[in-house]
């Protein structure tokens, strides 16, 4: 069985999650539960970064001891995965001991090969960062993110020889079209790769300064550079460099936003390049969720709580606004209305009432049971035709991580169906007593509205399994409807006769806006 291992990043425990963070991992899940569709063995794996000089700060302000603070927070992040039907299979903290190994381990590694050298060294550091700027990043003396003047510190620091790997990095990004995904942001890295600006990496802190870190194996007077830590989890906890799961599933790819593309797209390249370890596939980035325009941020206090939407909106339904809202790697406006109108327009008038037309119309034709059905022409044909087509560009499409688009071409499937429905009038049909024909036509419909069920499974998980109970299927929680989502391309199966049908479906009730 073919394997597919994916990443969101591992978060900062210095706040709750907020709407970012759950839209990296309702979109994880959907690409990992496609994958399942599409017959994989698929892995998802997420957690929590917790060294560092933030979580410090955030600790003292609470007044509890840093590991008190990442164990409180980071079980918020984890109890949040299931309230958001996150399917992984494993949460890793960078306070696990397995993790600090492997840190040490590939620290060693590459200090052996002769790429980490101890230097004298001068540089603005920017707390809120966690990193030094060089005077030319700097704007107006200032750190360019906080906009507040960086210390100036000088001391002796471990440096990674980046430096080396950065003509070949360059090399590859060049000749893998879609290694770092959508364009724009391989771009990006060509143009950082390209401007001389990069140097090598300090990846040092002495204790002196912050205890909370990984300690270097080859001088216990320090400690890791937090992102050099954190990017070893993606092997970490797949057991590298021996462990079966890390054999079965690197390399794999990871999914973030574009503020970090930088240690994704440069470091961890070059680091793995410098461990002689394989490159991951493909690093897909996002673009940042807004609010009233700006980025989410507690200080600006426009953050939006996952819990809330869900509670008020239905998890199905925001997972469905998220994935179809936003063209992936462009940022999006998150508004209540346009949830509402997504809600409205998408869910309820468009799949909702198809399913409610659909069944009730087969309780009074044929009692909820599948008729047999031989008769079929060419309206029928044009959409089994139209059906294997839309399943064809979604499944493209959603490999491609272009989600917004998948779900676009699939709902013209779904308006087709209920324009068939109206020109197929299976009342009159019933009227006139024309039993083959309106069978014929009953037919294709729960045919295709049991393709879209099965194909809306990575994105509205319960959604899916409720549409195809209804269509009289067995399902399984978590588990993928269908063995094959491209068997479902190539065939056009009908229900088999006979099967009894819910005799009324209420998917998605109209959510009133009082105006
Ligand atoms: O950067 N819109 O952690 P972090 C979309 N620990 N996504 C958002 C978002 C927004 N407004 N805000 C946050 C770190 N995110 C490091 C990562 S990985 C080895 C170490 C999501 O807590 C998005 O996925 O700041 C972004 O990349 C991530 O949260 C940053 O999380």
């Amino acid at each position: 069985m073919k394997s597919f291992f994916l990443t969101t990043p591992i978060y900062y425990v210095n706040a709750k999650p907020h709407l970012g963070h759950a839209y990296t991992n309702i979109v994880a899940d959907a690409i990992i539960r496609f994958h399942k569709l599409l017959g994989e063995d698929a892995f998802l794996l997420t957690g929590t970064d917790e060294h560092g000089d933030k979580i410090v700060q955030a600790a003292e302000k609470e007044g509890v001891s840093p590991k008190e603070f990442v164990d409180l927070v980071s079980a918020r992040f984890q109890e949040l995965l299931p309230q958001l039907n996150i399917d992984y299979d494993y949460f890793v903290r960078t306070t696990d001991e397995a993790h600090k190994n492997a840190v040490q381990d590939f620290l060693q590694k590459v200090h052996d090969t002769g790429d980490i050298y101890f230097a004298d060294f001068g540089g603005h550091y920017c707390y809120g960062c966690e990193r030094f700027y060089t005077e030319k990043e700097l704007e107006n003396g200032l750190c360019p993110q906080h906009r507040t003047k960086p210390d100036f510190i000088h001391e002796k620091n471990y440096f990674f020889r980046m430096s080396r790997y950065l003509p070949w990095l360059r090399e590859y990004v060049a000749a893998h079209p879609d290694f770092i995904r959508p364009e724009r942001y391989r771009k990006e890295v060509l143009a950082m790769l390209e401007s001389g600006d990069l140097e090598d990496l300090c990846i040092s802190r002495p204790k002196s300064r912050l205890t909370w870190g990984i300690e270097l194996p080859f001088d216990k007077d320090y400690v890791c550079y937090v992102w050099f830590d954190a990017l070893i989890n993606y092997i970490s906890a797949i057991s590298w460099p021996d462990g079966a799961q890390y054999a079965r599933y690197w390399p794999g790819e990871h999914l973030v936003a574009k503020d970090i593309l930088k240690p994704h797209a440069v470091f961890w390249p070059t680091m793995l390049k410098a461990a002689g370890l394989p490159l991951y596939q493909h690093l897909n980035v996002h673009g940042y969720w807004l609010s009233s325009a700006a980025k989410m941020s507690k200080s600006l206090g426009n953050i939006v709580e996952p819990g809330k939407m869900r509670e008020r909106f239905g998890l199905d339904a925001f997972r469905y606004f998220l994935l179809r809202e936003m063209h992936f790697g462009a940022d999006a406006n998150f508004s209540e209305d346009a949830l509402i109108g997504r809600i409205n327009a998408d869910l309820s008038n468009d799949l909702g009432n198809l399913f409610s037309r659909v069944l009730s119309m087969l309780a009074k034709y044929f009692g909820s049971r599948v008729p047999q059905s031989e008769q079929r022409e060419t309206d029928d044909d044009a959409i089994a035709e139209l059906c294997a087509s839309a399943l064809q560009n979604y499944v493209q499409l959603f490999g491609r991580v272009q989600f917004a688009q998948a779900l676009e071409s699939l709902w013209e499937l779904v308006r087709a169906l209920n324009k068939y429905v109206d020109s197929q009038a299976p009342w009159t049909l019933f009227k006139q007593g024309d039993t083959p024909r309106l069978a014929a036509v009953m037919h294709t419909l729960l045919a295709t509205m049991r393709k879209i069920a099965v194909c809306l499974w990575p994105v509205m998980p319960d959604t899916s399994l409720r549409m195809l109970e209804q269509l009289g299927q067995r399902t399984e929680k978590n588990e993928p409807p269908v063995a094959s989502l491209e068997m479902e391309i190539t065939s056009f199966e009908g229900l088999a006769a006979d099967t009894e049908l819910a005799p009324s479906s209420n998917l998605f009730p109209r959510i009133d806006v009082k105006k």
